[in-house]
This record gives structure tokens, C-alpha cells and sequence, in this order.
């Protein structure tokens, strides 16, 4: 039997900025959506990268007298930290830049003009640069301060120039038949709902070249324009796993599983995108999901703003794990959410300094004080034993489904409802008081604990990897039983098997004295 193969990519951000939380949100819930598919089997592809061209990208390099590569360069190397110090898993970051983009961006557009989609005209019409998008008169509106602004909130501009078009407007019916045919395309439903009434609204031709600048793909066999920079920012995702080199195939990826995407983005995955692929004759993605924004105290985090978050010092403020922590558990996915220093800080100390993190360290210290630091005796599991344990095997199954529909927040309650459930078990079964009265049960009790915590460590790898991990290696779980077939009680732990010294995994955050 072949492993069954997952794809699932994010955005590709704009290098025209350092990334902000925004940036660092959208790849940590993907990472936690794509180590999720690793642990539970599948042969993961998880695709994150930047898109270098563009004319946001060409005038924010000139404003800053330098070379839009130079920019490209520059910013991409601060996305690629980012990732690292995220600890994210991605297998691939692309730069749309490369060589290879270039031959599959060239090549879709062979594929469109070969399939009759593509002609010459001239347009004129309104584009937002910071949003790299046309947009219909009707849709942009003049506000008091005389500027005329797009659907996004973002200025827009009069555009005028000889150009090249996709007969998008060929493609409302098929567009409508396919969300009829595959009402799980776009989630959550609210992103859905907008898609359908654009598209049923009717669709014109795209624009999809530019001249006024020279940044970006050149179109094949005139090239004195420029792709559309969202022409070759979809086509990432089709680059990333070989096309057109690999053949119809794609290393088994292709169809993508979930493209994960942020709501102000998904227009350009939901309508553009399927048309360009239907038009060159490729399979569409699976799903798309376009996830919420997360505001500084409900405030918009924008570079233009200026109230930008550097996730780089989020991470060293607060720690990874808690960061990732709160942000999955907190902003149910594909709602807006907020951040501030009290959410986290009071999430993360009663959710993993007070109930995972003490569970942790109670149960396993009683261990070494009392059981030779080994695992202790499983005697005759109770009734109640079985309930939390059975709890935390159910709450895999919760975990699956939820996670089928990158309902991220619901999965890691249903893990914490566990250590929740457990932390009343252990204070409930009083284990040291059967120190005296029981020693036996005293130590079924703390092996039912520790088994509980095991299988809930294994739980949470997806979320925060690298806590999971060392509270696994507390526990003296082999690295080749974490997965999730091993949640159940066929990996349980084996009494007798010597532990490491417990150590406390999830520091309490203390408020730094005030300075005087
Ligand atoms: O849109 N909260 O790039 P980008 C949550 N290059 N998500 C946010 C956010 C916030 N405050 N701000 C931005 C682009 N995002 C294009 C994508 S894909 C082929 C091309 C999300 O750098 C945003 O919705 O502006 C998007 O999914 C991603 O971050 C990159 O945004």
C-alpha cells in the first residue's frame, strides 16, 4: 500500500517588508496542519515561500534606491529566518524570482494562449497597488478625503495601457458548476458565500500583463510585457513540485489538499486561480481556506500603519511553543482574532504553565520520589482509569475531524478538555494519600497519569513540537513511537522502564520587574 500523499501550501508573502505576525500566523497554523498529516501518516508536501515581482515590489525598491532584486533579496532572507525561528516544517520556500518559476510561470501562459484564453487589447481601469489588484468602478468608492479607495480599503489607481487578457468571463458557468459540484472548495462558509455572489455578480476579462514596469515574468514571445503578478504568484504552487518538468503527475502532489490563504485573498484562489488551471487543462486543488486576520488589540496590523509586530520578538518574549500556543488555540480558525501581552499571557499560564505543564510535573516527580524513577505498576485499571484514557484516544478522533476542516482551535481543545479531565483525575484519586493506605493502586494511578500525559504529548506535536517533544522524552518515548497510530494502547507506556529526572516544560510567565 503507498503512503497516501497530502499537499498543502500558504501564501507566498510580499518581500517588500519584514514579515509581521500576520505572516507568522498563516505558517504556524499550516505547519501545525501539515505535521498534523506527518504524524498521522501521510507523505506530507508543505510549500511556503515569497512573491518577488510586481509593481508594489518595484516602487518600494525605488523609494528605497535599490534594485527590486536587491529588495527581493534582502526581505526574502528575513521570511526564511522567520521560518526557522518558527520552527516551521515547510519542505520547500520558493522565491517566484528562480529560474524554475520562471519555466513554469511561461509555461502555464503557453497553456492558457494555446487553449485560446489569452488576447491582446488595452485596459483601463482601476488597480491597488498594496493589493496587487483590479478592481470594477463599482467596487472602489471616493471617500472624504477625495482618494478613491478599493474593496480592501487599500488607494487605487488609474491604469491605462496596452495589455493582454484572460477570457475569465468563459469561465463564470464552470466556475459556479464546480462550487456547486464541491461545496468543500472554500472554507470556512462565510469566504464561500462572498466567492458565489462575486462570481454569479458576472465576471469581465483579467488583465493579466503589464508594461509600465519591468519587474517580473516576461510574457512568452512579447517581451515587452510583464505577467500579472498574481498570474505567476498562483503558479507557485504548481512550481514547487516540479511542473512543468515532472509531467502530468507532479511527484504524486498535485491536486493540493488545502492551499491555506488569508480572507483578503481569496478572490485570486477561488475564482482566478481555478480558471487559469481549468483553461491550461490541470486538475484544480482540493480546497482552498482563507483564514482570519489577527489584530493588535483589535486594530489592523498594517507596514503602512506602522503598528507592525515582529514576530522575531514575540518568540524571544514569550517563548515559540507558547506563541504558536496561543495563536492556534485563541483565534478560531478562519475568524478574525486578537493579540495582546494579557491574552497570551494568561492563556498560556493556565493552559500550559498551570494544567499541562504542572500535570506534568506532579505525576512525574511523584514517580521519581516514589517509584524508583521508574515506570510504575500497572495494576487492574478502574473504571475511571479506562475513562481518561478512553477520553484521550477519543479526542484523536476529534482531532482528525476537526482538522479535516482546518478547524485548528476545535482539535486542540478537545486535547485540552483531556488535560483538564486528567488534572481532576489525579487530585481526584489522591495518589499521595494511597502512598500509605494503597501503594499498589497509588501506582496505578500515577502510571494511568503518566499514560495519560503520553498520549497528549503526542497530541500536541503539531502545535508545539518542541514541548511535545521534551515531554515524550520524559516519558523515555522512543522517537519512533510518536505518531499517532501510537496514541493508542498498543505504544502505552511499559512499567518497570527507567525516566529521566522530571524537569518543568512550561515556565510560568512572570511580568519582568518594573524598572524604577
Ligand atoms: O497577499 N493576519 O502577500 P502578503 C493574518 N503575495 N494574516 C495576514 C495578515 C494579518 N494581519 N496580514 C497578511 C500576499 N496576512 C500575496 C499572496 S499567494 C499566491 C500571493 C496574510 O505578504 C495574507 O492574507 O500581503 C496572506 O495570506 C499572507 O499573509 C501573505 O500576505
Amino acid at each position: 500500500m503507498s503512503t497516501e500523499r497530502y499537499y498543502i501550501t500558504t501564501a507566498i508573502s510580499y518581500p517588500n517588508g519584514r514579515p509581521h505576525i500576520g505572516h507568522a500566523y498563516e505558517l504556524i497554523a499550516t505547519d501545525a496542519l501539515a505535521r498534523f498529516q506527518r504524524l498521522d501518516g501521510k507523505d506530507v508536501y508543505f510549500l511556503t515561500g515569497t512573491d518577488e515581482h510586481g509593481i508594489k515590489m518595484f516602487q518600494t525598491a525605488r523609494k528605497e534606491g535599490i534594485t527590486p532584486r536587491e529588495l527581493a533579496d534582502r526581505n526574502a532572507a528575513e521570511f526564511q529566518r522567520m521560518a526557522a525561528a518558527l520552527n516551521s516544517s515547510n519542505n520547500d520556500f520558493i522565491r517566484t524570482s528562480e529560474e524554475r518559476h520562471y519555466r513554469a510561470s511561461q509555461a502555464i501562459w503557453k497553456a492558457m494562449a494555446a487553449n485560446g484564453d489569452i488576447y491582446k487589447d488595452s485596459y483601463a481601469g482601476w488597480y491597488s497597488v498594496r493589493d496587487e489588484a483590479y478592481y470594477g468602478e463599482d467596487e472602489t468608492e471616493v471617500r472624504e478625503d477625495g482618494v478613491r479607495y478599493g474593496p480592501q480599503g487599500t488607494p487605487v489607481e488609474w491604469v491605462e495601457e496596452e495589455s493582454y487578457f484572460f477570457r475569465l468571463s468563459n469561465y463564470q458557468d464552470r466556475l459556479l458548476k464546480f462550487y456547486d459540484e464541491n461545496p468543500g472548495f472554500i472554507g470556512p462558509n462565510e469566504r464561500r458565500n462572498e466567492i458565489v455572489s462575486f462570481v454569479n455578480s458576472g465576471l469581465k476579462d483579467l488583465s493579466v500583463s503589464r508594461t509600465t514596469f519591468d519587474w517580473g515574468i516576461p510574457v512568452p514571445g512579447d517581451e515587452k510585457h510583464v505577467m500579472y503578478v498574481w498570474v505567476d504568484a498562483l503558479t507557485n504552487y504548481l512550481t514547487g513540485i516540479g511542473y512543468p518538468d515532472e509531467g502530468a503527475d507532479l511527484r504524486g502532489f498535485w491536486p493540493a489538499d488545502v492551499h491555506v490563504i488569508g480572507k483578503d485573498i481569496t478572490r485570486f484562489h477561488a475564482v482566478y486561480w481555478p480558471a487559469f488551471l481549468m483553461s491550461a487543462g490541470i486538475e484544480l486543488p482540493k480546497r482552498v481556506f482563507g483564514h482570519g486576520f489577527v489584530f493588535n488589540r483589535g486594530e489592523k496590523m498594517s507596514k503602512s500603519v506602522g503598528n507592525v509586530i515582529d514576530p522575531f520578538s514575540l518568540v524571544e518574549h514569550y517563548g515559540l511553543d507558547q506563541l504558536r500556543y496561543f495563536l492556534l488555540r485563541e483565534v478560531p480558525f478562519g475568524q478574525d482574532g486578537n493579540y495582546s501581552h494579557e491574552a497570551i499571557v494568561n492563556r498560556t499560564n493556565a493552559d500550559l504553565a498551570n494544567d499541562l505543564g504542572n500535570l506534568a510535573q506532579r505525576s512525574l516527580s511523584m514517580i521519581a520520589k516514589n517509584c524508583e524513577g521508574r515506570v510504575p505498576a500497572k495494576g487492574d485499571l478502574q473504571p475511571e482509569d479506562q475513562a481518561i484514557l478512553g477520553m484521550a484516544t477519543e479526542a484523536l478522533a476529534t482531532s482528525r475531524k476537526a482538522m479535516e476542516n482546518q478547524a485548528i482551535h476545535q482539535a486542540l481543545a478537545s486535547v485540552f478538555a483531556v488535560v483538564a479531565e486528567a488534572n481532576r483525575y489525579f487530585a481526584g484519586q489522591e495518589p499521595w494519600a494511597l502512598r500509605k493506605t494503597d501503594p499498589a493502586r497509588m501506582e496505578t494511578v500515577l502510571w494511568t497519569t503518566a499514560e495519560t500525559v503520553r498520549r497528549v504529548a503526542i497530541m500536541c506535536q503539531p502545535y508545539m513540537p518542541e514541548s511535545s517533544a521534551k515531554l515524550l522524552d520524559l516519558l523515555a518515548v522512543p522517537a519512533e513511537a510518536r505518531r499517532f497510530a501510537d496514541v493508542g494502547d498498543s505504544a502505552a507506556l511499559q512499567s518497570g522502564q527507567e525516566l529521566p529526572a522530571p524537569q518543568g516544560v512550561f515556565p510560568r510567565y512572570v511580568e519582568p520587574a518594573a524598572t524604577a
